[in-house]
């Protein structure tokens, strides 16, 4: 008969390392965007060794901007993983963001021990991290006992990636991580999430009623924003516009949905169509300031307008202006519901809507097409976006990031995308600092190659992240539009002083004297067939490479095409 001792020794045992992996890969989440450090080093550590890809950065915002649009692209929440109070914190603003975008991620942040916290008793980076995260994020927990890892990262699943997406924050105490149970009440207590993101059928009425609306409308337009990207129902979508005949327009992370080059596609009409459209269906697109709020002078006279609004949040419906029939329910759902509505004889719009269209975006084009064609020197954003636009036509398989402000609206609307979800930007809030954390995990997520088009202020948010980029040699180019500054950089010291002024940047810098340094390649480009051979040569080796596109420090306006959204000062004038 075996001893008391011998006996305890062959019960397997685990502990909270091991069931925060096993709960996660149980769940098929198989990579981490992580900055280690106490008490999390050894759980990145255990993932590593366990198979799963965890991607160490060098800030956690970085890491949980790839959580991010790791969930954006996958349809499935995204993991980051931080350190206490600082850490956390850092993360923090990707969650933040996540959520605001609609994009499922887990923000996991080990954190100090509940007694020593609510009695700030001082802790190592001590901090009530769930009372913070709790307002940021779409929801948050905190796990206390190793038995209920596998309920608090099923929850976190859920919470994340059901009814709209957003942020999860996940509390997770340096102790529970070392507390011990049996492997087999471990293996029990893991819970593998059934249908995560349930379908969610819109009501028959409700279809009815925006197909009658529909039906109605002498000039009828679509909407596409990112949550019909996000939904993945690309086949449906594309039959639903064509089957309509019904021109649309893509918000920026929806190009390429259907091909930018589509012919109902009126991005090139965009104002055209805004104002004189008598229908408007959005489909995973809101009515928020990227929208002019659905109202003023931009979308004509008031009451002139009627909206069909698809989304999954039913609250979303009326946030701005009366919408005439909302459809609550998940995209593929409800494009569906409709495709099948609109029968066998659908009418397609009036003649006259489609030709007025397709006569202001030949003239629009046009105008464009001159723009593209000069070769300023220096270069000018157009100039430099034409060879840029080439590259992605070339490679529809490439993945762009977008950042900043002049080179964020210029490339949008220059840069054509022909595949879905193959755009990547600043989003809802328009935040810098995306672009090496979006880069790393659109090529870590997919395989795919990353083009990041960026501006030099933006990337200077996240520009410390190329070491990542080298360090995993990851298929990133990216083209720093460095026109010395933040929107220019002829900026002026009001004050007549010394100091720069606000707005600029070290004239002529060479951003891509950086990335040598960790040895990926650097290329200064001054023309725009200088820029062409560089990226090309990137985008064929795969190696990361830094391009310093110089651009004409006068080229760009401020804030770009938002410029009328800064405040003015009422004494300004007297200058
Ligand atoms: P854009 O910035 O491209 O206009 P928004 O982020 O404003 O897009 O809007 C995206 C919308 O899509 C959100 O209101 C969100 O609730 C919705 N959404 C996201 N995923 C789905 C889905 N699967 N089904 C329906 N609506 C969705
Ligand atoms: N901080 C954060 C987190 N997000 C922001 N959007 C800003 C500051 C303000 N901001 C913009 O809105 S664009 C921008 C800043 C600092 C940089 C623009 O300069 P750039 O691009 O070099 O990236 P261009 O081509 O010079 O316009
Ligand atoms: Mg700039």
């Amino acid at each position: 008969m075996p001893s008391e001792q011998t006996a305890e020794a062959e019960v397997e045992m685990t502990d909270g390392f091991h069931l925060v992996i096993d709960a996660l890969r149980l769940n098929g989440i198989e990579n981490i965007y992580t900055v280690p450090g106490i008490p999390i080093t050894d759980l990145g550590r255990l993932a590593q060794a366990s198979g799963m890809r965890v991607i160490s950065f060098r800030h956690e915002q970085n890491a949980g901007n790839a959580a991010a649009i790791a969930g954006f692209l996958n349809k499935a929440p995204g993991v980051c993983l931080t350190v206490s109070a600082p850490g956390f914190l850092n993360g923090l603003v990707a969650l933040a963001n996540a959520t605001t975008n609609c994009f499922p991620m887990i923000l996991i942040s080990g954190s100090s021990e509940r007694e020593v916290v609510d009695l700030q008793q001082g802790d190592y980076e001590e901090m009530d991290q769930l009372a913070v995260a709790k307002t940021l994020c779409k929801a948050s927990f905190r796990v206390l006992h190793a038995a209920d890892i596998g309920i608090g990262i099923a929850r976190a699943i859920r919470a994340a990636v059901s009814g709209r997406p957003g942020g999860v924050y996940l509390d997770l105490p340096a102790k529970l991580l070392g507390q011990v149970i049996t492997a087999e009440a471990g293996a029990q207590s893991l819970v593998k999430v059934i249908d995560p993101a349930p379908a969610q059928i819109p009501g028959p009425s409700a279809v009815e009623r925006a197909l009658d609306v529909l039906r109605g409308a002498k000039k009828p337009l679509i909407i596409l924003g990112k949550g019909a990207a996000y939904a993945q129902a690309d086949d449906d979508i594309r039959a639903l516009v064509e089957k309509s005949g019904i021109p649309y327009i893509p918000m920026s992370m929806a190009k390429g949905l259907l091909p930018d080059l589509h012919p109902q596609c009126a991005a090139a009409a965009r104002s055209t169509v805004l104002l004189e459209s008598d229908v408007v269906m959005l489909i995973g697109a809101r009515l928020n300031w990227l929208l002019s709020h659905g109202k003023g002078k931009q979308w004509g006279a008031p009451g002139s307008k009627k909206f069909i609004q698809i989304d999954i949040e039913p609250r979303e419906m009326d946030s701005n202006v009366e919408i005439a029939a909302p459809l609550v329910g998940d995209i593929g759902s409800c494009v569906a519901a409709l495709l099948k509505g609109m029968g066998d004889n659908w009418q397609a719009p009036p003649a006259a809507w489609t030709d007025s269209i397709n006569a202001k975006k030949e003239s629009n084009i046009a105008r464009m097409a001159t723009r593209l064609g000069k070769n300023s020197n220096p270069m000018d954003y157009h100039s430099a976006l034409r060879v840029l636009r080439d590259v992605i036509k070339e490679r529809p398989e490439a993945i762009l990031v977008n950042e900043g402000a002049n080179t964020l609206d210029q490339a949008r609307g220059v840069v054509d995308m022909y595949r879905p979800r193959k755009r990547l930007d600043v989003g809802t809030w328009g935040v810098m600092g995306i672009g090496m954390g979006f880069a790393v995990a659109a090529t870590v997520e997919t395989g795919n190659p990353v083009l990041a088009i960026v501006g030099d202020s933006a990337f200077g948010f996240s520009g410390m992240e190329i070491e990542t980029i080298c360090r995993y040699n990851l298929p990133v180019c990216i083209v720093v539009f460095n026109n010395d500054g933040i929107y220019r950089g002829d900026g002026v010291n009001l004050s007549g002083g010394t100091d720069p002024a606000i707005t600029m940047f070290v004239p002529g810098a060479r951003y891509d004297k950086m990335i040598e340094g960790f040895g990926g390649v650097g290329v200064n480009a001054t023309t725009p067939d200088e820029l062409k051979q560089a990226v090309d040569a990137a985008m064929a080796s795969g190696r990361p490479t830094l391009i310093n596109a110089v651009i004409d420090p006068k080229a760009g306006t401020e804030s770009g095409n938002i410029g009328n959204l800064n405040p003015k000062s009422a004494l300004a004038a007297k200058k």
